[in-house]
């Protein structure tokens, strides 16, 4: 069962998606891009990222030319986050999404996400975690852990230790 595979060591990994403003209206056909990828949604909502919300989100690329672009893109509009959950959805959930920059998206992965939905290399369609370490950040930022015994509270894992 799931609970002897995970103890075998299966990754079932958690991360943190976000569709961003400019893709939030194709939240149905991206859904059923995560579903066809083999993971699942385990936790939902929209949002409107202030601007405090969003460079807190972004801190690493504080120092970069595009930060400000990028922060006034991901405020422009609600985005919609989501826990998504399966085997190595860290990865999985990167590849669905395809390069950075939605115009090398569209020639070198025409299926992904970002050739989908994406603009450019600002206004992209979508955000995924890069590693399990992020995924954790990122997840405690939008989904904070609660007492009990649930998935929403082993961020500093992320992973289900409990199904
Ligand atoms: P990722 O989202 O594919 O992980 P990162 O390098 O972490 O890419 O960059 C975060 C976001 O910043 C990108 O998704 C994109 O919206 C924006 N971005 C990244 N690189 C550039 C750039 O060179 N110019 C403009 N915007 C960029």
């Amino acid at each position: 069962d799931q609970y002897t595979a995970n103890k075998l060591g299966s990754k079932k990994e958690r991360t943190l998606a976000m569709i961003k403003p400019d893709a939030v209206t194709k939240v149905g056909d991206i859904i059923q891009m995560i579903y066809d990828a083999g993971l699942i949604v385990t936790k939902a909502k929209m949002t409107k990222l202030s601007w405090k919300q969003a460079g807190d989100f972004y801190m690493e690329h504080q120092s970069k030319s595009f930060f400000n672009n990028l922060v006034q893109f991901v405020t422009s509009g609600p985005v919609v986050v989501m826990e998504l959950m399966g085997d190595e959805a860290v990865s999985v959930w990167r590849k669905v999404l395809g390069p950075t920059d939605s115009g090398a998206a569209r020639k070198d992965a025409p299926a992904s996400l970002r050739a989908r939905f994406g603009t450019d290399g600002t206004k992209n369609a979508g955000h995924g975690s890069d590693s399990l370490a992020s995924a954790a950040r990122e997840l405690e930022l939008f989904f904070p852990s609660t007492t009990g015994h649930s998935p929403s509270n082993t961020a500093q894992y992320s992973y289900c230790t409990c199904c």
